[in-house]
């Protein structure tokens, strides 16, 4: 993909601008903690202008109990809180507030093209072994939705895990198109920030599955609710191999699960995987297991205990998440109406 890549070029007159989400289709998890939390608020504190969005829409293109929904959207909110996105130096809301996603979604259904949404890894494998006829349209066009959530806002970074990376070169992909197909440099080509030592926590279970919340297996994560014995027990249990853990970072190329476990207590500790080997060449994993498990709680026992707090009262979240979507609409609302502009809608006159 990218093949159009060198027709457009992102001009310099786009400002620096950071859209990421994450879906509200279960509890949070360390995975997203790491991948995608923990570096949204390295970038707010960066002083780059920063949206925040909990994706509700993305959410149900698999059936969504409503009632767990608003939970889970309210409680991924409260993480993002937790975790040191501040509401008012960031814009945090959920995608459904701001009806510019849905209507420039259907504009990039009309762009993108059907073998560039047959060719995502994500829809293969969430419709493997399962009847592909039966998953909804919806998570079929997924990706068009999320190109939309970022361009949007004219975002041109996006941090994600390196799970979202293909979804990034589609909406590069989009941008070039659109930009070439109405000859014009309207749309930013975004750039993907994948960084740091944990851009892909694998499961507790399987050191080759990514740790995911919708994960039948309860023990394959560890989630943001979770209360320090819970996260304790999780990772005495975790999956190891018999060996001690080696001296050198390629010695673990063939070890998932402990090199999993190192690329965790690197992140989570912000050192190098280098170091983290160092300090622990030779250990028996009933060693390195309990100090990770310290570590683990002293991270992510704060944010829980915050994640608490803020449930305590529902109706704080939701007047943050719809002061967060107005500001969304006010810079979202002129860059979709220019796109009607561009390409041939009417809109009414009175704006
Ligand atoms: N295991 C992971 N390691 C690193 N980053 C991860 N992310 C998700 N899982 C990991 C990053 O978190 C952000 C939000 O992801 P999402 O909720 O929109 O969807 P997802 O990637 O499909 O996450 P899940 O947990 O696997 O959700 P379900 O189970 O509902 O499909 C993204 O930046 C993602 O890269």
């Amino acid at each position: 993909m990218s093949t159009q890549a060198s027709a457009v070029q992102t001009p310099t007159s786009f400002k620096p601008r950071i859209f990421s989400g994450i879906q509200p289709s279960g509890g949070l998890t360390l995975g997203n903690y790491l991948g995608a939390l923990k570096r949204f608020v390295e970038k707010q504190d960066e002083g780059i202008e920063t949206i925040y969005c909990m994706v509700d829409m993305h959410a149900i293109t698999v059936w969504q109990d409503p009632e767990k929904l608003r939970h889970q959207t309210r409680e991924g909110a409260a993480a993002f809180i937790a975790a040191g996105i501040d509401p008012k130096r960031s814009i945090l809301f959920n995608q459904s507030q701001v009806s510019a996603h849905a209507e420039l979604g259907w504009i990039f259904s009309c762009i993108a093209r059907m073998g560039w949404m047959s060719r995502m890894t994500q829809w293969k494998d969430k419709t493997a072994g399962k009847n592909a006829e039966a998953a909804s349209l919806g998570l079929f066009a997924y990706p068009a939705l999320m190109a939309a959530d970022i361009l949007t806002y004219h975002a041109t970074m996006v941090p994600v895990g390196e799970d979202q990376k293909q979804h990034l070169e589609l909406t590069r992909d989009i941008a070039i198109k659109f930009n070439n197909d109405y000859g014009l440099d309207f749309f930013p080509v975004v750039e993907p920030l994948i960084e740091g030592a944990a851009t892909r926590v694998m499961s507790l279970r399987d050191g080759t599955k990514k740790m995911s919340k919708s994960d039948p297996s309860d023990q394959s994560r560890i989630n943001l609710t979770d209360d320090a014995d819970t996260i304790a027990t999780k990772i005495r249990k975790a999956k190891t191999d018999p060996l001690p853990l080696p001296d050198s970072v390629e010695a673990l190329r063939d070890r998932p699960e402990a090199r999993n476990l190192v690329n965790i207590y690197a992140a989570l500790a912000e050192h190098s995987v280098e170091q983290v080997v160092r300090d622990f060449a030779g250990a028996q994993f009933g060693t390195f297991k309990p100090a990770l498990a310290d570590l683990a709680v002293a991270k992510l026992s704060p944010i829980t205990t915050e994640m608490n707090r803020l449930m305590a009262d529902p109706a704080e979240i939701d007047r943050i998440l719809g002061d967060g979507a107005d500001r969304a609409e006010a810079i979202a609302r002129p860059i979709l109406d220019r796109t009607k502009d561009i390409v041939g809608m009417i809109r009414s006159p009175k704006g």
